[in-house]
């Protein structure tokens, strides 16, 4: 019988908290051995609705010998001391993104996992995992569409309290970037960001805002991102080519029709638009580590790649200007 992955969780908020429900209840060969969260209460709530261990020292989580694998889900700030402690203990690690809030934390991360020379870490882009955006990179990888020309996006949080407009770019954008680059298999070579009257719910920030791309084939990508669009958790995209479009379907599972009018629910948040993704994710890297080979989720250079990119966003949106983006060489590691 295959091995079943004992996997320790760090940070059980909103999302550690969907991982251990989605590990413990819908993915096979897995099970959550311990989770730790800096909130010991919370920690016990999520702990006790799958059946497991608090553990009150992270460190001692990451090396504990009954622990296979490691999921971070915890602050951004504290993802480059646990990623590099998983390393050390030559374990499997699934990081939310990002993979570290600073480009030299992601450079840290890089090179320890080069000088380890074996691929340990994934970075949870879980769109790669969305039926509707497989569709689209196959048939571009097809050729179906022709060469991809323009990608339309627009990614619309119900109501994100995020502190700072660039937030928008390295919380939310992020995805796009990520999810571009994997589409179309090309790197940003330019970002501009375009600021549009702020909306009266953008609680002071620079929200929504407009951010353009440019491509090393010549593409060129828009992405609509708001904080606080109110009505629903909309996520879409086009992309176009030379002979033809291919989009993510706005359908939801039913459509309802009453009163002389047709009605479709939104989702509300990730969680609900990405669910499937969230699953596919997981039992990809259960799987993975069950078999000992790199899972199909980012990698460390995709996830240092991300932050490349979104921190050229950042110094678009805080000098107006158009910001060159310098991917470094990639380390054969990651070819
Ligand atoms: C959030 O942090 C996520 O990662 C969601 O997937 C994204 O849609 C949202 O905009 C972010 O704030």
């Amino acid at each position: 019988m295959a091995k079943t992955i004992r996997v320790g969780i760090l940070g059980v908020g909103v999302m550690g908290a969907e991982h251990a429900r989605i590990l413990a209840g819908q993915v096979s060969g897995a099970e959550v051995a311990a989770v730790y969260d800096i909130d010991t209460a919370r920690a016990s709530v999520v702990a006790a609705s799958v059946g497991t261990e608090v553990t009150d020292d992270a460190m001692l989580l990451i090396k504990d010998d009954a622990i296979d694998a490691v999921l971070i889900a915890s602050a951004d700030a504290t993802h480059e001391e646990f990623v590099l402690a998983t390393l050390a203990a030559d374990k499997p690690v699934l990081c939310e993104k990002p993979l570290a809030p600073t480009l030299s934390g992601c450079r840290r991360i890089l090179d320890a996992e080069v000088a380890v020379g074996r691929r340990l870490i994934s970075v949870g882009f879980m769109r790669r995992f969305d039926p509707g955006y497989l569709a689209m990179r196959a048939d571009v990888a097809a050729g179906t569409i022709g060469a991809p020309l323009i990608v339309h996006c627009i990614h619309r949080n119900v109501a994100n309290p995020v502190p700072e407009s660039a937030t928008l770019i390295t919380g939310s954008v992020v995805h796009e970037i990520d999810i571009v680059r994997w589409l179309l298999d090309d790197e940003f070579t330019a970002v501009t960001i375009h600021c549009p009257r702020p909306s009266g719910n953008s609680n002071g920030l620079q929200d929504p805002i407009v951010a353009v791309f440019e491509t090393v084939s010549g593409a060129h990508v828009d992405v609509e991102v708001f904080g606080n669009a109110g009505y629903g958790y909309d996520v879409r995209c086009e992309l176009v080519g030379e002979t033809g479009t291919v989009q993510l379907a706005l359908a939801a599972d039913v459509a309802r029709r009453g009163n002389f009018a047709a009605s479709e629910a939104i989702a509300r948040d990730w969680r609900d638009r990405f669910g499937e993704a969230y699953r596919c994710e997981l039992q990809d890297w259960i799987d993975a580590v069950a078999a000992d080979r790199p899972a199909r989720t980012a990698h460390a250079w995709d996830g240092y790649v991300a932050t490349v990119v979104a921190e050229a966003g950042v110094r678009a949106l805080q000098t107006g200007a158009t910001v060159p983006v310098d991917v470094p060489d990639r380390p054969a590691l990651y070819a």
